[in-house]
């Protein structure tokens, strides 16, 4: 009271000037969509419990493990173990829902974890490798770590594939070579270019195996996966040495490293020369965690955006009663929803094929959803991200708000665990491997999720407009189909949006279709499915994938 006597009249005045921080509640009791979600879908003793328990981890996050995220990793580790972050998934308590269990503590938990979610991302995608290698009794003990919810036995998992020459052509850049000891291990010599949460216990690697000559296989057919501990029983690193770290944009609460490999003692997991293959296990998961990341942060940046809306006064007026600033707004949370419809149906799938459930058109529909998800919802949430801090004015471009850390981090989904290019094609990949059955299965789900709203006049609209891109999406699969990959491939970023545009429409639409609604899902889904869902058709009406637009491209990119 002493001090506020002494104060300055100018300086009082200033303080007036002082804009309140917005205040979100309990994040799960604040998300409509998400329990309406649960609602719909979670059998109805498995919701009881599940919500139960979320509602107690939203209080827990709220006052205690937010308060901790920017300066607690080592106890944000204890934490996830105490959680069962990654134990959920394999212990499978609800059966099929278990990874769409899993997936919303992590989408809680994501932007309150000080980076600690990328860890949780590798150690899943660990843990699954191992389990889909049937859990070798040479891996069990790593396995057990992996998914334990004591804080004591809890190891992370590094993914070291990305080396000096390529992180997304793997193939041809990995330079890593193992020599195989006597006793069958191998030792491992190379320099691994950026490896995230480089504290972790253990990491899955990939390298070329030496013969007696000496030469390795080149190419994806020469790459096997490792396995290695980081540091031995006396805690010495494993012939591993830090070159550096890196001097990120983002992520900075997480070290990410350049490791130099000289001798490190690593056990081969994969068949000799399935290296790719058989870390795609990792990355399929971890890239469903990158969408959980993408997802949580547009949902965070919109809570902290509305609240804002409810304190801030311009021109005369709570900004959430000026049109323009509530349109802003209300156009981020139509995205963000279907960003969170793709992940709770990839979860959804996830669970049924982890536990025998899933028909053979689950497992191609999740295949091709990932990266379709994945590259999507990256974009999202960088464009949310800073459309979400715009709407704090001046403030949001302020550090001391925390806002700007959000933005940074979101910024780096587009980029690891495969770029936005490279992931389109993997979308490739994945019609090619089924032999353009996947096609088949999307068109079918999403046709009979639209005809869950057969007898919704309100969502008619949004009904038509989705089939209408269904149409013209199909229309454009067989033309493709007779003209070779080389239009694919200029199509596939295209190809994709459209992919994830459609399907989210149907998700929205299906969600808005269920009994007791809300005038807001129908809404969403009107508004979503009004944008333009198929891309890839309305550039092949262009021209833009034929070859002389394709030299064109170039020709505008190096006119100087
Ligand atoms: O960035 C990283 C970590 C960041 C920190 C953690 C963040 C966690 C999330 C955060 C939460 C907020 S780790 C590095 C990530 N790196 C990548 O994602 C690599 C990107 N590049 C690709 O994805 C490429 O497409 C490659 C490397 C997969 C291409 O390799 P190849 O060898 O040239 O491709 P192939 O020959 O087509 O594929 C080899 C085999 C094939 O199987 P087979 O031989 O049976 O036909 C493919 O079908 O691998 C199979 N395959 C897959 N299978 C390839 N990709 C997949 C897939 N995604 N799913 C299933
Ligand atoms: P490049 O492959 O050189 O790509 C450059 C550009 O070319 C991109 O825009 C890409 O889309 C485009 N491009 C490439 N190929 C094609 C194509 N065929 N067609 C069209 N466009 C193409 N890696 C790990 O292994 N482990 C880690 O823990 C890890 N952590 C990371 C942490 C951070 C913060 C960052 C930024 C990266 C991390 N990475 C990690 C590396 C990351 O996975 C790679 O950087 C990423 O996969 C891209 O590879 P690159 O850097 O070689 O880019």
């Amino acid at each position: 009271v002493g001090a506020d006597l002494e104060m300055p009249v100018a300086r009082r005045e200033a303080e007036t000037l002082f804009q309140e921080r917005p205040e979100p509640g309990n994040q799960y009791l604040e998300d409509a969509l998400l329990r309406s979600y649960l609602e719909a879908h979670l059998p109805p003793k498995v919701l009881e419990e599940v919500s139960q328990e979320l509602e107690g981890f939203g209080n827990r996050l709220l006052t205690k493990i937010r308060p901790l995220g920017w300066e607690s990793w080592k106890r944000m580790k204890e934490i996830a173990a105490e959680e069962g972050l990654v134990a959920e998934a394999y212990e499978r308590r609800y059966s099929n829902w278990s990874r769409v269990h899993q997936a919303v503590k992590l989408y809680l938990f994501s932007t309150a974890s000080g980076g600690f979610n990328c860890p949780l991302a590798m150690t899943d995608g660990a843990a699954k490798v191992i389990e889909s290698l049937g859990v070798p009794a040479s891996l069990k003990n790593a396995f057990d770590h992996l998914t334990s919810r004591d804080p004591r036995k809890f190891w992370t998992s590094g993914q070291w594939m990305t080396e000096r020459r390529g992180g997304s052509d793997v193939a041809n850049g990995t330079e890593t070579v193992a020599r195989k000891q006597p006793d069958g291990t191998y030792h491992l010599y190379g320099f691994k270019w950026f490896t995230s949460a480089a504290d972790s216990d253990m990491a899955l690697t990939l390298a070329r195996i030496e013969d007696a000559e000496g030469h390795v296989k080149q190419g994806s057919g020469g790459l096997s996966l490792f396995f290695l501990r980081v540091r031995d029983e006396e805690e010495k690193l494993n012939g591993i040495q830090v070159q550096r770290l890196k001097a990120k944009l983002g992520t900075r609460q997480m070290a990410t490293a350049e490791l130099w490999l000289n001798g490190a003692k690593a056990e081969l997991i994969s068949a000799e020369g399935r290296g790719v293959a058989s870390i795609s296990n990792m990355l399929n998961i971890t890239r469903i965690h990158n969408v959980i990341g993408a997802v949580a942060s547009m949902r965070r940046m919109i809570s902290l955006s509305r609240q804002y809306a409810l304190k801030r006064v311009a021109f005369g007026k709570l900004l959430k009663d000026h049109p323009l600033h509530m349109q802003t707004i209300a156009r981020m949370e139509v995205q963000t929803r279907g960003a969170f419809l793709l992940l709770m149906e990839m979860a959804r799938l996830l669970g049924l094929a982890e536990t025998n459930m899933a028909s053979e058109q689950d497992q191609l529909l999740l295949r091709l959803l990932v990266p379709v998800a994945k590259l999507y919802t990256g974009k999202q949430a960088s464009a949310i991200a800073i459309e979400a801090m715009e709407s704090f004015g001046g403030q949001g471009y302020m550090e001391d708000t925390g806002l700007p850390v959000i933005v940074r981090d979101t910024l780096v989904l587009s980029i690891w665990e495969g770029t936005t290019n490279v992931l389109s094609l993997d979308v490739l990949r994945s019609l090619a491997k089924s032999q353009g059955q996947v096609m088949a299965v999307f068109f079918s789900t999403v046709q009979n999720k639209l005809g869950l709203a057969s007898s919704s006049a309100e969502l008619q609209p949004a009904v038509q407009f989705v089939q209408d891109a269904a149409g013209r999406l199909a229309r454009f699969c067989q033309g493709a189909a007779s003209e070779g990959a080389a239009p694919m491939e200029l199509a596939a970023r295209d190809f994709s949006y459209s992919l994830a545009r459609i399907y989210a429409g149907a998700l929205l639409i299906e969600h808005a279709a269920r009994p007791g609604s809300s005038c807001v899902d129908v809404c969403a889904a009107q508004r979503w499915c009004r944008q333009e869902l198929c891309p890839v058709a309305a550039e092949l009406g262009n021209g833009s994938y034929s070859a002389e637009e394709s030299s064109l491209d170039s020709a505008l990119v190096y006119a100087g």
